[in-house]
């Protein structure tokens, strides 16, 4: 088989590259590891930026997204009580955020792929990229029991932090920058109404807690929790006493408890690998970096990477230009890095970090006490959490 450009991977990275250069007429064929079930039943993010909804709408992906998506203008800090909230849309000029699951712009994606015909060879296993340094790259994969090769002109390695991509780089190749945090979020779903009409973000000596929702009727909340902890020896009695415990009286006498339909640990790492490009071969989305999920960033960023690097390819082939390839890695890495910071500064604020030092308390106690006194800061806060507009 043969295509323009083989894509790694049916997350939001992969499939809004392939969306893009569908729409543009350029060949490309998603290989993924799992089933179209499995990657649906991953619970993962929910917040977007307007420029990952308008990429959507461009893509004509956007219908479900109008109609279920939530418009948040705000959202809430609360430190040892003290509530402060962020006014998105007065601090940036009216820009706002979307409230709408990864889970349904994967499927949105999926069935829009579906739609324009464009090729997802799911269940592929052994996925091995092949001469990506030259000119003649290719991809194999078994499928059905049976070896497949995929030749390409170009790799988009959008297969996630534990991919085959960033991983077929040589390692001299290849510079990583890596902070793991000592602890992960325990998230829960249900069908519960959200205990406030914005997300709440709550630092507290027992450790943060994220209220946020997926609709009026479909809550997410979060805990942070030790990097061990077993999901399963959490029952939901526990789970929903100490997120009350966490976002102070007011919120958690609005808290509706119900049966978790979904219980799980992630843990926080932020990661860049740098370049971002290897021959023929690039990476996007988190096969490139992670972000620890407080700043609402990881898909958002993966999102961008997709509208840059389909750009690039489609300028390639288009205009026989490869100024956008070229440029492809460190424009994004500009991005990643300010981005990265982002979510660093609101982890760091936000979170009990057993190993710090009373004054180090203390600076988190001032970086929330700078908020509630300058505008300014507040602005900046509020800028990189509805994150850069879409170019026209
Ligand atoms: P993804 O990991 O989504 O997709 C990669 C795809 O590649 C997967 O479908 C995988 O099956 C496939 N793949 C992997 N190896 C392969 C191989 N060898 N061959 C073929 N296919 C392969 N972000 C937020 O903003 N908020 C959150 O609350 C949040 N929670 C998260 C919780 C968890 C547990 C995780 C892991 C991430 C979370 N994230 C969150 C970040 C997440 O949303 C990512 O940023 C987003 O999924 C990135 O999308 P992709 O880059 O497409 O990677
Ligand atoms: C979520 O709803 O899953 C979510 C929202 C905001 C975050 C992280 C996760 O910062």
């Amino acid at each position: 088989m043969r295509t323009q450009v083989a894509i790694i991977g049916s997350g939001p990275a992969g499939l809004l590259v392939g969306a893009m250069l569908t729409q543009a007429g350029i060949d490309n064929i998603i290989l993924e590891r799992k089933s179209r079930d499995y990657v649906l039943g991953r619970i993962r993010a929910g917040v977007l930026e307007e420029a990952t909804t308008a990429l959507l709408h461009r893509l004509g992906a956007g219908a479900r997204l109008t109609r279920e998506g939530l418009k948040h203008d705000g959202f809430e800090l609360a430190f040892q009580g003290e509530a402060l909230r962020i006014d998105l849309a007065h601090l940036t000029g009216g820009r706002t955020v979307t409230v709408y699951g990864q889970t349904e712009v994967t499927r949105d994606l999926m069935d829009h792929r579906l739609a324009a015909g464009a090729a997802t060879i799911y269940d592929a296993e052994n996925v091995a990229l092949h001469e990506f340094g030259s000119g003649r790259p290719s991809v194999t994969y078994m499928k059905d029991g049976l070896t497949q090769r995929l030749d390409c002109e170009f790799i988009a390695g959008c297969d996630g932090f534990h991919g085959v991509s960033r991983a077929s780089v040589p390692q001299a190749a290849l510079r990583s920058f890596e902070r793991a945090y000592p602890f992960g979020w325990l998230g829960v779903l249900a069908d519960v109404p959200p205990c406030a009409p914005e997300l709440v973000y709550a630092a507290h000596e027992r450790g943060f807690a994220l209220c946020s929702m997926r609709s009026p009727t479909r809550s997410r909340y979060y805990i942070q929790c030790p990097l061990e902890t077993d999901p399963a020896q959490w029952s939901d009695d526990a789970f929903w006493d100490e997120l009350r415990r966490r976002i102070g009286e007011e919120a958690a006498a609005r808290v509706v408890t119900g049966p978790s339909i979904e219980k799980s640990v992630a843990p926080l790492r932020s990661f860049v690998a740098e370049p971002l490009r290897f021959g023929r071969l690039f990476l996007a989305g988190d096969a490139a970096h992670i972000v620890p999920p407080t700043g609402a960033k990881g898909l958002n960023l993966a999102a961008r990477d997709a509208y840059e690097l389909a750009r690039a390819f489609i300028e390639f082939f288009r205009e026989k230009s490869s100024a956008g390839i070229d440029h492809y890695s460190k424009r994004a890495l500009d991005r990643i890095w300010r981005v990265e910071r982002f979510s660093w500064a609101m982890t760091t604020m936000l979170h009990r970090f057993p190993q710090f030092s009373p004054f180090e308390e203390r600076m988190q106690e001032a970086e929330f006490r700078q908020l509630q006194v300058s505008e300014a800061a507040r602005r900046l806060v509020a800028e990189n959490y509805v994150g850069a507009p879409l170019p026209a």
